[in-house]
């Protein structure tokens, strides 16, 4: 199924150059497959079709229905299904920690001087499924910008709604609530990371984590923040919620890696939600630009 974005998102101008460039960059090294793509309007059917057999997006009914999102429940059917009337207006998000401009922003203003833009990329959880998804968001670099981070700041930590009513899932203690999230300043800066807001070219739906989230698409998906209530800046690593649940399964950093396996499973394989044979897992999830963040890192000390 395929849906067009509303009239006035505007179509081929709205990826910055350094993406194009970038595009072309993961079109020659990743065996073909399309990493990330400006598409809008019309041109998303296209670009459907661009991307081949190999990596052409999950449908509409997968995307919104095959979740991970424990504040509504932990089996993949239950954000669907617990989240349902969840509201996420009024929202506001907090902006705090060592930044040059702290607010609280509804989330209209939060999102307001931003053009929305749309990018088709792949989704690799940590459990070894995958999803190719396109996107609507904004880049991550734009809106840290406006904040104005201190040159003090190193990182930036996201943080969940804590609301044990409205997310029944908090009610139990399978994870440290609220879910938190964090990048380091630079990996949060990279062209490729983004706010979502929409899933082809529709309002984000609750159970993939309305109204915005974020979307790091060379790490695994438990990276991503869904529901953001905050977001602080700070020069110490933040805390982060599956590592505090089990750190020798879940490291900070957290890039698709299919040389280092998970503790109880390997990562050289996945597969992909609506397919039976497992593919191959890809460096970086198939993003090899981002591998500058880590020159010099030993990516196994630092999973
Ligand atoms: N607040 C919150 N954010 C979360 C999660 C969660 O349980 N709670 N799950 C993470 C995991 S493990 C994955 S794979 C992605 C799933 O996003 P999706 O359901 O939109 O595909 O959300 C991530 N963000
Ligand atoms: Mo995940």
């Amino acid at each position: 199924m395929l849906i067009r974005p509303p009239a006035d998102i505007p179509s081929s101008e709205i990826t910055p150059e350094a993406l194009y460039v970038n595009r072309r960059d993961f079109l020659g090294r990743a065996a073909g497959a399309l990493a990330a793509a400006s598409i809008g309007g019309a041109a998303l059917a296209a670009t459907a079709r661009a991307q081949g057999d190999d990596d052409k997006p999950n449908t509409y009914e997968d995307i919104t229905t095959y979740n991970n999102f424990y504040e509504f429940g932990t089996d993949k059917s239950d954000p669907a299904e617990n989240a349902k009337g969840f509201k996420t207006r009024p929202w506001t998000v907090k902006v705090d920690g060592m930044v040059k401009k702290p607010a609280e922003y509804q989330i209209e203003d939060f999102l307001k001087p931003h053009k929305l833009e749309d990018r088709v990329y792949r989704h690799r959880c940590v459990e070894a499924w995958s999803m190719v998804i396109p996107w609507q968001g904004i880049p991550m670099a734009e809106v840290i910008k406006r904040f104005d981070p201190l040159p003090s700041a190193k990182f930036v930590q996201f943080q969940t709604l804590l609301d044990p009513q409205r997310m029944p899932g908090q009610q139990r203690a399978v994870l440290q609530w609220p879910y938190t999230e964090g990048l380091r300043l630079d990996e949060a800066m990279h062209p490729l990371a983004m706010f979502g807001t929409g899933i082809y070219g529709k309002t984000l739906l609750p159970q993939n984590g309305a109204p915005l989230r974020t979307i790091i698409p060379w790490k695994y998906g438990f990276k991503a923040t869904k529901s953001i209530v905050r977001i602080t800046f700070t020069d110490t690593m933040p805390r982060t919620t599956w590592n505090l649940a089990a750190p020798n399964e879940y490291g900070f950093y957290a890039n698709v890696n299919p040389e280092v396996d998970h503790p109880r499973w390997t990562q050289s394989k996945e597969r992909r939600i609506g397919e039976f044979r497992r593919r191959a897992t890809l460096m970086f999830n198939g993003y090899p630009a981002v591998a500058s963040l880590y020159r010099g890192m030993d990516l196994r000390a630092n999973y």
